[in-house]
């Protein structure tokens, strides 16, 4: 029986997180010798907020290697750069065209960036979601392991794959979002209610793949918390519920045992260990990406043979979906 298909992507936007590893690259790796997988360097969806040329070069060549690092085998799955797959953009213009101006304004994304970056409320911020619509419709993808914040966002392209489906015909898998409990939603050490982004501005607030062991045992010294030093998950304590979150998903224990294991400590003992822990698990992960970025022969090679897998497949449903509306393919 054919393998179940599954997209996801990343944005060279900045140094990843935690929440980014948490939240997705991790469910990527247990994904890959169960589905057959597409996982893609969202460098298109990153220029919708202003990048240096050189730096989005370097970073994509960066988060290529990071795939590997943490564990994604280019045997067992397509690792590509968007902007290498035209087709991309090509139908993305098509559902454009099916997309609802007032469905894009409301997304909670959109209003967000439009806030922070008031000086720049391009065009690409809020067509963000027909673009991701269009990366997962290409591959006919039935799942898309994202975090908690992208669930909206995979909701639009379910809708338009709907949309699409109901006026021209079957043409689209209808995918889901797999949103796997523990790593969902990493939230800010700085600001708990609010989630760890890579391009906040506060860098306390974030704890990046690539932060040494001491910055990331000082960062989470210096995590907000509360006052009544009692170690449990509540939604009163957002910011001891994050570090207790972040500490079972990199251990792997429920947040009873967790909590079991704390009883009776302080916080000073939460935070080192949750600290330990998170470093312990970074570590050799940066050390792996160091030696693959190294060899850029390697990295480009890969880059290349997944493009290549991503082109076929992306052809194969652009030439569907042309037909479908009407385009004149040649004879
Ligand atoms: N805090 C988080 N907790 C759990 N999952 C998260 N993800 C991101 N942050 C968390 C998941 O990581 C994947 C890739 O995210 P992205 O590159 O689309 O964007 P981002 O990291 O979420 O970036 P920001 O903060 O919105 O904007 P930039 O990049 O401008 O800093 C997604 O699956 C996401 O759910």
């Amino acid at each position: 029986m054919d393998k179940k298909i599954v997209y996801s992507a990343v944005q060279p936007s900045g140094n990843l997180t935690i929440g980014n590893y948490l939240g997705a690259i991790r469910n990527w790796v247990k994904m890959q010798s169960e589905y057959e997988c597409f996982y893609a360097i969202a460098n298109m969806h990153a220029i919708t907020v202003k990048q240096e040329p050189a730096e989005l070069r370097r970073r994509t060549l960066e988060l290529a290697a990071l795939y590997l690092a943490c564990g994604l085998d280019p045997e067992n799955c397509a690792l590509y750069v968007q902007s290498q797959i035209p087709q991309h953009a090509e139908l993305t213009w098509t559902l454009n065209t099916i997309a609802y101006v007032g469905e894009l304004s409301r997304m909670t994304q959109f209003k967000d960036k439009s806030q922070k970056h008031a000086e720049n409320i391009n065009m690409g911020l809020m067509d963000y979601p027909v673009l991701m619509a269009a990366d997962i419709l290409l591959y006919q993808a039935q799942y898309v392991p994202v975090g908690a914040d992208q669930k909206q966002h995979v909701e639009i392209a379910r809708d338009l794959a709907i949309r699409f489906n109901n006026r021209f015909g079957e043409t689209f898998t209808v995918p889901e979002p797999l949103i796997l409990k523990g790593g969902a939603k990493i939230c800010s050490l700085q600001e708990p209610t609010k989630k760890m982004s890579k391009s906040d501005e506060n860098p306390n607030a974030s704890v990046y793949l690539t932060d040494g062991k001491d910055d990331v045992l000082r960062k989470f010294r210096r995590a907000v918390t509360d006052s009544d030093n009692e170690i449990r998950v509540s939604d009163e304590k957002p910011g001891v519920s994050n570090l207790i979150n972040i500490y079972c998903a990199f251990r792997g224990c429920t947040t009873e045992e967790a909590e079991r294991e704390f009883a009776g400590k302080g916080y000073g003992d939460l935070k080192l260990a949750v600290g330990e822990t998170v470093a312990d698990v970074i570590s050799p992960i940066q050390q792996e990406q160091k030696k693959i970025l190294a060899d850029k022969t390697y990295l480009a090679e890969v880059l290349k043979a997944g493009a290549e897998k991503a082109y076929k497949a992306a052809r194969r449903t652009l030439s569907k979906v042309y037909r479908k509306v009407g385009f004149y393919q040649g004879e």
